[in-house]
């Protein structure tokens, strides 16, 4: 199978989640992820949150899978020089470290031009270089406080109305989605110059750029004084700030998580549903209301705005003896964008994303066979194959060989607690 990034060779330098979640999507593709740790330890998240004793927790399994790992101590001058070999030999080092860490080993981007001018060298940090906060070590909800994500999540009246951060990780693996594209950029831009260079991404940035609809809103807010579509219009007052909506939806089109049949015992009977410009017609049609097509009252978004609510009770009227996966069979007839509110449990066992593989099950020398998250990007001629995460150092001997050490001095670097 072709695999298009063969060939290139990452020294994966990355803990936690962040770094981990873009190397592992480059290891799928086909690079060559060797992943740097630190000899006796390892990455954080092969303890953490474990479900089996002594064996790498699913944290580290399902963010580091078709990666080698080489047991490294990058503090010593053995370790460094290991690392120096590899950074001449490699072509990308993807680092999230805190601020200043790869510096104090040695590592500087002058230091590694010095090495391999090729060098592409692709960090993580909480806040980009020169802001204010740029010495603050961050973790995924603090990322998505100081992206915007969680002033503009949650309620805006009542006991739960605080920021809320979200359970997507848009701190870790969405700054990891983003530093992959720079370093392909990076790697596609070397073709043409020769020369490496370095990619950073901020997770305050990665979360503020997924955040763009909300800044639009804040320049609206800004001119106007009140928007349109959040649930407080036109009934309530605006600040000066993007106020919390709720679950209403983030653009044109006003949507809501509407109850379902069940949804006294089942925590996720549920679905969303998106009350669509072009779709009112057929909304109307499939709720049995086909009068409120003329009333003008109900016509257009505008109209329809001050009682939203009331027409977002209707339509749970019309759910309440329905399943989530009964409405949506009836209302995907009529052209209309909604779905259940899906459970983990529920996408873990189904059907449709076992077969894309987008849920997968990988085997583990350790753990036996888990089921994971594949690849959510899909191609016409390259099905990734996950296969498990490294045991720490698996592949130590078999590094240091490839980079022309012999037995006898890999045995010494054993013995020293090098590697
Ligand atoms: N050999 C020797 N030393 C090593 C090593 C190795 N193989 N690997 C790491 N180390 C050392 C580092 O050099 C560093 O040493 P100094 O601080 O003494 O210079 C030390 O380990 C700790 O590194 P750290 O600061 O990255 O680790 P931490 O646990 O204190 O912080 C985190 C973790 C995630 C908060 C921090 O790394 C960070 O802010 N990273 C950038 C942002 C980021 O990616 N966050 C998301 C993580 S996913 O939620």
């Amino acid at each position: 199978m072709n695999k298009p990034l063969a060939g290139i060779k990452i020294i994966d330098f990355t803990h936690v989640q962040a770094g981990p979640a873009c190397t592992q999507l480059l290891a799928w593709f086909g690079a060559d992820v060797i992943k740097v740790e630190r000899p006796g330890s390892g990455d954080v998240t092969r303890t953490q949150l474990r479900d089996i004793p002594n064996v790498d927790a699913l944290y580290f399994t399902m963010l580091n899978s078709n990666k080698r790992s080489l047991t490294l101590d990058t503090k010593q001058p053995e370790g460094k020089a290991v690392l120096e070999k590899m950074i001449k030999e490699s072509d990308v080092m993807v680092e999230n470290f805190g601020p200043g860490a790869l510096d104090r080993m040695g590592f500087t981007w002058e230091r590694i031009q010095e090495l391999n001018p090729k060098m592409i060298l692709a960090s993580v940090k909480g806040f980009s270089d020169g802001h204010e906060y740029e010495d603050l070590k961050v973790y995924e909800n603090v990322a998505q406080c100081a992206g915007g994500a969680a002033s503009t999540t949650g309620w805006w009246k009542g006991d739960q109305s605080g920021p809320l951060v979200s359970s997507a990780a848009l701190g870790d693996t969405n700054t990891g989605m983003h530093l992959a594209i720079g370093i392909l950029t990076a790697y596609i831009g070397r073709q043409q110059t020769g020369k490496g260079q370095k990619v950073a991404v901020a997770m305050q940035d990665a979360v503020l750029n997924l955040c763009r609809v909300k800044m639009r809103d804040q320049l609206r807010l800004d001119k106007m004084g009140f928007l349109e579509e959040y649930p407080q219009y036109p009934h309530e007052s605006f600040s000066d700030v993007v106020p919390r909506g709720g679950n209403a939806g983030g653009g044109g089109q006003p949507g809501w998580v509407l109850k379902c049949k069940g949804w006294e015992t089942d925590p996720n009977a549920y679905i969303y549903f998106t009350i669509q410009g072009q779709a009112w017609a057929p909304i109307c049609d499939a709720l049995g209301k086909p009068e409120w097509k003329t009333d003008p009252l109900y016509m257009t978004p505008k109209a329809r705005q001050p009682h939203i609510t009331d027409i977002f009770a209707t339509i749970e009227n019309w759910l309440k003896d329905k399943t989530k996966f009964e409405a949506v069979n009836i209302l995907r007839k009529f052209d209309i964008p909604c779905s259940p509110v899906f459970s983990m449990k529920e996408l873990l066992h189904d059907k449709s994303l076992r077969a894309s593989g987008s849920i997968v099950e990988v085997p583990h020398k350790e753990r036996g066979s888990y089921w994971t998250v594949g690849s959510p990007i899909k191609f016409s001629d390259l099905k990734p194959v996950i296969t498990g995460s490294p045991l720490l150092g698996e592949h130590t001997d078999e590094v240091l060989a490839e980079l022309g050490y012999n037995k006898e001095q890999i045995a010494a670097m054993h013995a020293s607690k090098a590697v």
